[in-house]
């Protein structure tokens, strides 16, 4: 492995996390095998460290692998506790892998096959088991098998039915064992199924309200998924933050009308990036900021260095640009001159009420004088693009 650069960047006052996933991934694609050799979980972690974060998240097979011994696991919980400490680094999320393995080649929970659906059951308790011993708190589900390449195969409605009974099913193992888990559901709408069930945020936060323990379940969004398909990311985490079930977020980048990216934070749509940062910062989430990401397949691990220290240095100034643009004069009036509230009417419209109602129905409104005047909001991009540039 390269010479890691041993830079710290700054203090740990944000939560940001990787995965073992992210800077462990070895680069292989559908056309290539690795470019990068495989490292151990107490290896990567001691990356994770040294690139200044907080916490390290993993699917239970990224720790041990599935057919290891029960010698061989203990061994490597040992050596990755170590890292951990050495680092100060926490768990604050873990997941598990129902998806790599062949015998999910269909889903898992929603497989058809009522063997394989107690299997995906059985290996998520025994992963939840794992994470607990790490101190974990935030359970991710990322149904990345969930779904189909064609219809024919299965009724969607049996697979939201079989969904939902496997999350009521682990909400009550949580309880059970004292967990204190709160699960967060991931959406994707496609990779690696054709068509992958919970397609957006908004379908899970739909189907959260379905469940037996609504309150313990939240979401996971990630900013490749939505703009896989097109649309806006920070609309689907805002839902999420107002009903407070943004649990936890998966930071990376993405264009729009491409495969499956997981950039670097910011590489791709740095505005969006910005909203988002600011959607966050002015919201007080404090929750996990997980980069959900990977190197380039040109890099070397000195280059996953760059990449993992990338995607917080971004964070941060992007922090910084936040805290600009709240306090510009320019934007502050143009802002003030578009937002208009009236006492009256807060109370006429606030609630309804038959009297409310017949007074709204009788007052006049010029529609014309409402629309008269521009709304600058020309010059209220231009001025968030030169903070973003440093031109301001
Ligand atoms: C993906 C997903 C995954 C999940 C991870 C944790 O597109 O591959 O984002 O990386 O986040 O499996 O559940
Ligand atoms: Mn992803
Ligand atoms: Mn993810």
């Amino acid at each position: 492995m390269a010479k890691r650069v041993s830079t710290k960047v700054g203090g740990k006052t944000d939560k940001f996390t990787f995965g073992l996933w992210t800077l462990g991934n070895i680069g292989r694609d559908p056309f290539g095998g690795p470019v990068r050799a495989a490292l151990s979980p107490a290896h990567i972690a001691r990356m994770i460290g040294e690139a200044g974060a907080y916490g390290v998240n993993f699917h239970d097979n990224d720790l041990l692998p599935i057919d290891a011994s029960p010698k061989k696991k203990r061994a490597i919980i040992a050596e990755f506790k170590k890292a951990l400490s050495d680092y100060n680094l926490v768990v604050p999320m873990a997941t598990t892998n129902l998806f790599s393995e062949a015998v999910f080649r269909d889903g898992a929970f929603t497989s058809s096959d009522a063997r394989v659906r107690a299997y995906a059951l059985q290996k998520t308790m025994q992963a939840m088991d794992l994470g607990a011993q790490f101190g974990a708190k935030i359970y991710v589900f990322w149904g990345g098998r969930e779904g189909a390449e064609t219809d024919a195969a299965k009724d969607p409605i049996d697979g939201i039915r079989h969904f939902r009974e496997a999350i009521n099913f682990l909400c009550q193992y949580s309880i059970e064992n004292n967990y204190g888990y709160r699960f967060a559901l991931e959406a994707k709408p496609n990779e690696p199924r054709g068509h992958i069930y919970l397609a957006t945020t908004g379908n899970c936060l739909g189907f959260i309200e379905t469940l037996d323990y609504p309150e313990m379940v939240g979401v996971n969004p990630e900013v490749a998924h939505e703009s896989m398909a097109g649309l806006n990311f920070v609309h689907h985490v805002a839902q999420a933050l107002e009903a407070g079930k943004l649990f936890h977020i998966d930071l990376n980048d993405q264009e729009s009308g491409r495969y499956d990216q997981d950039y670097r934070f910011g590489a791709a749509n740095i505005k969006q990036a910005f909203f988002l940062v600011k959607l966050l910062t002015d919201h007080g989430y404090d929750g996990p900021l997980h980069f959900d990401a990977h190197a380039y397949r040109s890099e070397d691990y000195q280059g996953v260095m760059d990449f993992a220290r990338g995607c917080i240095a971004t964070y941060r100034i992007l922090k910084e640009k936040v805290a600009r643009w709240n306090r510009d004069g320019e934007i502050r009036d143009i802002l003030a001159a578009s937002h208009i509230e009236d006492e009256n009417l807060a109370k006429l419209c606030g609630e309804f009420s038959p009297a409310s109602a017949k007074t709204l129905k009788a007052m006049k409104f010029d529609r014309h004088a409402l629309a008269a005047k521009g709304l600058q909001y020309e010059r209220l991009d231009q001025l968030t693009l030169e903070i973003l540039l440093g031109k301001r």
